[in-house]
C-alpha cells in the first residue's frame, strides 16, 4: 500500500524546509540555494524544487512528506506533488501579516483542489499549521482565521500550531494528521 502523502506547503519563510528537516531527524533530501532576489531580505537560501523524506512513525505506519518552495514563480511545482497528496500542511508564519494575502490565494487554490478529488471519491485533508507563535506580534488562531477570511469550519480546516524547529512538535502534528487521513 502506498504510504499517505504529505504536502508542506506556505509561504517563504514559513518554515516547511524546518519542518521537513526535522521530521526527518535530518536525512531529509533538500534543494536549498542561496536567495538571489527579494527573499535575500528575509533569508540567506531558499527551496528551489521540492524537499522529500520518508519517515517512520512507529506501528510500522510511514508517511512521506514533500516540502514546497515558497516562491511564487516555483508555483508550477505543485501540480508534481498535489494529485497524489493525501494531506496538505499550510504553514502560515504567525507574526508575518503581510504573508497572509499571499496564503488566502493559496488556501483558494488547495480547497479548489480538495472539492476536485472529492469529486473523484478521493480524499484530500488541507490543515493548518501556525509557526513563529514564539515571535513578538505572533497573531493567535482566531486572529489568523479572522484576517484569512476563514469561513469553512474548524473540523474540517484544522488549525494546530507547529514549532518546525522542535522535533516534538512536530512529531504530534505528524501524528494528528495521519490519523486524519487514514
Ligand atoms: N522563531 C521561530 N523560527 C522558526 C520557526 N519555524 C521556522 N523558523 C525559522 O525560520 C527560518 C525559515 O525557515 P525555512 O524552513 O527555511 O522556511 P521555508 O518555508 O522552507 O522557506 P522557503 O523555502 O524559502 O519558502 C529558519 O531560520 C527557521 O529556523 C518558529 O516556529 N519559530
Ligand atoms: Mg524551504
Amino acid at each position: 500500500m502506498t504510504p499517505p502523502r504529505l504536502v508542506v506547503a506556505g509561504t517563504v519563510g514559513a518554515g516547511k524546509s524546518t519542518f521537513v528537516h526535522t521530521a526527518s531527524a535530518g536525512s531529509a533530501i533538500h534543494t536549498e540555494r542561496l536567495a538571489t532576489d527579494s527573499t535575500a531580505q528575509i533569508k540567506t537560501t531558499t527551496t528551489v524544487a521540492i524537499d522529500f523524506a520518508q519517515i517512520s512513525l512507529g506501528n510500522r505506519q510511514v508517511c512521506q512528506v514533500y516540502g514546497l518552495p515558497g516562491q511564487d514563480r516555483f508555483d508550477f511545482m505543485r501540480d508534481m506533488v498535489m494529485p497524489t497528496a493525501s494531506a496538505c500542511l499550510v504553514l502560515i508564519a504567525a507574526h508575518r501579516p503581510d504573508t497572509f494575502p499571499s496564503t488566502q490565494a493559496l488556501l483558494n487554490s488547495l480547497q479548489q483542489r480538495e472539492r476536485q478529488a472529492h469529486q473523484r471519491q478521493g480524499a484530500l485533508r488541507l490543515i493548518l499549521g501556525l509557526t513563529h507563535t514564539d515571535c513578538p506580534a505572533a497573531l493567535t488562531a482566531e486572529h489568523i482565521r479572522a484576517k484569512l477570511n476563514l469561513t469553512t469550519d474548524t473540523a474540517s480546516l484544522p488549525i494546530l500550531t507547529v514549532d518546525p524547529r522542535c522535533s516534538i512538535s512536530v512529531r504530534q502534528v505528524l501524528t494528528a494528521i495521519v490519523e486524519l487521513v487514514i
